[in-house]
């Protein structure tokens, strides 16, 4: 297939999409990470609409504005499982279902193109490799309904991994230091 999945090293806050993923817990209330990171950035608006939310279920995604990231048109809100290795096939169902149901909510809102980060790999504690393998898989299939779909790594470690696991996945080509996925 020709559409394409683009690995980027930085910020999700700072890729100009149409849907920036917030990786935040139940209360969607702010954090540390990427949730305060996404806070600061799109201003205290963002804190009040939340606020009306009633906080979000593990895999489930809730959306909102996202005010003061003017180029963006929503913040879409998901919580990733906090990991624990005995309940390891679960916490895989409901990090599948964190990007899957991300980009529906998405494409429902009318949203062309979206960025994600590595939703739990941070303070949540996913194994890296498997969160990374999860994430990519995930959105190799919601690329073609997307114009563009951005996995966003912050950390270098993150990015040379997420590299690794996209070329052994589908193959992918370096592209003025990103990383383009045909699937
Ligand atoms: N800017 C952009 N990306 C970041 C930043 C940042 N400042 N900091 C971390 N990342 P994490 P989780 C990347 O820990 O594991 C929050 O407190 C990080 O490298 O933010 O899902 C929430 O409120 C990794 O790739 O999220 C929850 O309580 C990705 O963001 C909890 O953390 C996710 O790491 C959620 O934990």
């Amino acid at each position: 297939m020709v559409s394409t999945l683009r690995l980027v090293h930085g910020s999700v806050v700072d890729q100009r999409v149409d849907a920036i993923v917030n990786a935040a817990n139940h209360t969607l209330l702010g954090g540390g990470g990427v949730d305060g990171a996404i806070h600061r950035a799109a201003g205290p608006r963002l804190l009040e609409e939340c606020r009306t939310l009633g906080g979000c279920a593990t895999g489930e995604a809730k959306a909102t504005g996202a005010y003061d990231i003017t180029w963006a048109r929503h913040v879409i809100h998901t919580v990733g499982p906090v990991y624990s290795a005995s309940r390891a096939g679960q916490c895989r169902r409901e990090l599948e279902s964190c990007y899957r149901r991300s980009g529906e909510l998405a494409l429902g809102l009318g949203d062309r193109s979206i960025a994600f980060p590595a939703i739990s790999c941070g303070v949540y504690g996913y194994p890296l490799e498997e969160g990374l393998e999860v994430a990519i898989k995930e959105l190799a299939s919601l690329s073609p309904r997307f114009d563009l779909v951005v996995f966003a790594l912050f950390r270098s470690n993150e990015f040379e991994l997420a590299r690794e696991v996209a070329d052994e996945l589908y193959g992918t080509y370096l592209d003025g230091g990103q990383v383009t996925v045909r699937t």
